[in-house]
């Protein structure tokens, strides 16, 4: 039942022109380069958009842009996170006048709010959009360390259909699977996807999958096929990629990436660092020849 929820989903990346406004045209073409690529949804607005960079009409933007060259294509879901928990809902409710399949939110962050607290946000989100909801747990970078069980409390609500485990915990993914087989399980560091499916993962949302969706869908394709050797050349090649987006930025790397294979995505925002010789030439020598 689940079935559209299931494969690759890059995190979508936000493109700026040269005055640092979202680039419609190059939102669109990456969509399009995606979707033939074979990828199975995206994931909009996401950590990889620099969606905390963004005002809400860049994000509400960026919805739009990707519903409308998707025209149905494939499955769209929305991250909505937000600290405020009526910012999530409207920003959910836009999405779904937009016809997305499914929302996501990463916990509230930085005020360091209680589970219950935590809990309330997510289910009055949910509830009010009344959308399927896909929880994004990033202990790493939201500072928001739910423990297994709960977690368990939204997947155990119909309204919750899964969760994005941006996380190096495959126990717990494991145990996602387990409890809750019949909900969607995304893994979240592209490093480390193979991993992921071994322990049961139905698919992943990733940034690196924006320029080397192909290398994700075949790992997948061959895991699924019992080729583990194959599938564990393509995560090696995927990582040798990836060390070197570590080495210069991985936010800031990806879009150079992308600028460099013609689809021109800017420099991502401040305080991301602006693009230089070194980073140019780490793009160009290490990671084109591997793409
Ligand atoms: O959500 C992504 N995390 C961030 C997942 O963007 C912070 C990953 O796709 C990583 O960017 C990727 C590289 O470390 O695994």
């Amino acid at each position: 039942m689940f079935d559209k929820f299931r494969g690759i989903f890059p995190a979508l990346l936000t493109p700026f022109d040269e005055s640092g406004r979202v680039c419609e045209d190059s939102l669109r073409r990456l969509v399009d380069f995606n979707v033939k690529q074979g990828v199975d949804g995206f994931y909009v607005n996401g950590s990889t958009a620099e969606v905390f960079l963004l005002d809400d009409g860049e994000r509400k933007l960026a919805y739009r842009t990707v519903a409308e060259e998707c025209a149905g294509r494939v499955t769209l879901i929305a991250h909505v996170g937000a600290i405020s928990t009526e910012k999530a809902i409207e920003f959910g409710l836009y999405a779904k006048s937009l016809g997305y399949d499914a929302i996501s939110a990463v916990a509230p962050f930085y005020y360091k709010f209680g589970f219950d607290q935590i809990k309330d946000h997510y289910f009055a989100i949910q509830r009010a959009v009344g959308l399927p909801m896909v929880v994004y747990n990033f202990p790493g970078n939201s500072g928001v360390n739910l423990t297994v069980d709960q977690i368990g409390q939204f997947l155990s609500d119909d309204g919750f259909i899964g969760v994005k485990h941006t996380s190096n915990d495959y126990f717990a993914l494991q145990t996602f699977k387990a409890a809750y087989p019949e909900k969607i399980v995304y893994n979240g560091y592209d490093e480390m996807f193979l991993c992921g499916l071994v322990m049961g993962a139905d698919g992943g949302i990733g940034s690196t999958y924006n320029f080397m969706a192909d290398k994700f869908i075949r790992m997948r394709e061959k895991f699924a096929a019992g080729d583990i050797g194959g599938a564990r050349a393509e995560q090696a090649c995927a990582n040798s990629i990836i060390r070197s987006l570590i080495k210069i930025g991985v936010a800031e790397g990806e879009k150079e990436v992308l600028t460099q294979m013609g689809i021109p995505m800017g420099r991502a925002r401040s305080p991301y660092r602006e693009p230089d010789g070194n980073m140019r030439k780490i793009v160009r020598e290490e990671i084109l020849p591997l793409l």
